[in-house]
């Protein structure tokens, strides 16, 4: 069995299922997932326009004592008031662009909530991830609705169970959309791994209520 760093072993991971179209009531959390959400042509526009467009950085991150790059770009966008803190990083929004404001109007509806703020991902190839977390950052409140669009190249977006350990493989293609709801943020995991065998781009725009 793989071990590590300590030599513990790692019990390999589930992979139980490929998400449902639709809405997905697993244990302790929920999530709507929209292959298709938004229509090949609009993704293309979209995307084009968010490379160009948006205010990208390569933030740093402090880890074991050390400053360093994350492994992709990031941007966050939203009304003026609303600043967030991740990574030990505080950002401080640009404000809306007409797009982003197209995007989150349309998704409001399915996320049932108002959307305040969008923090902005791009991964340039298949070497830039992130790895296991949860965004239950304060500020998000106690069960936040998080809406996800993607544009640019498939990747694996997993999720994974705090106390079992099932793993959950959702595909975020050009044009999609995830909506994570419910306690999801409390008993799930999720990350994006590396992909070597990807070389496209990929942006992908996590929409928030910032409390
Ligand atoms: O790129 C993604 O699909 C996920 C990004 C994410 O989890 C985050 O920014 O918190
Ligand atoms: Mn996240």
């Amino acid at each position: 069995m793989e071990q590590d760093l300590f030599g513990n072993p790692i019990e390999p991971q589930k992979i139980k299922t490929i998400a449902k179209i639709g809405f997905n009531k697993i244990e302790g959390g929920e999530f709507i997932y929209y292959p298709n959400y938004f229509e090949q042509l609009d993704s293309d526009n979209y995307y084009s326009s968010m490379c160009d467009n948006i205010i990208w950085n390569q933030e740093k991150m402090n880890m074991y004592g050390k400053s360093v790059f994350l492994p992709r770009l990031t941007a966050w966008y939203g009304d003026a008031e609303k600043s967030y803190k991740f990574s030990g990083i505080k950002l401080n929004p640009h404000s809306w662009t007409p797009e982003l404001l197209e995007i989150r109007n349309k998704i409001n509806e399915i996320g049932k909530v108002s959307f305040n703020s969008v923090l902005l991902n791009r991964y340039r190839t298949g070497n830039d991830w992130i790895s296991w977390h949860q965004d239950n950052e304060k500020e998000l409140g106690i069960n936040p609705v998080i809406g996800s669009v993607n544009f640019g190249a498939t990747r694996k977006f997993q999720i994974r169970h705090l106390k079992t350990k099932e793993v959950i493989d959702i595909l975020l293609h050009h044009g999609s959309l995830l909506v994570m709801a419910g306690a999801l943020q409390h008993n799930w995991q999720h990350q994006v791994p590396k992909e070597k065998n990807v070389s496209e781009g990929r942006i992908n725009l996590t929409f928030r209520v910032i409390l």
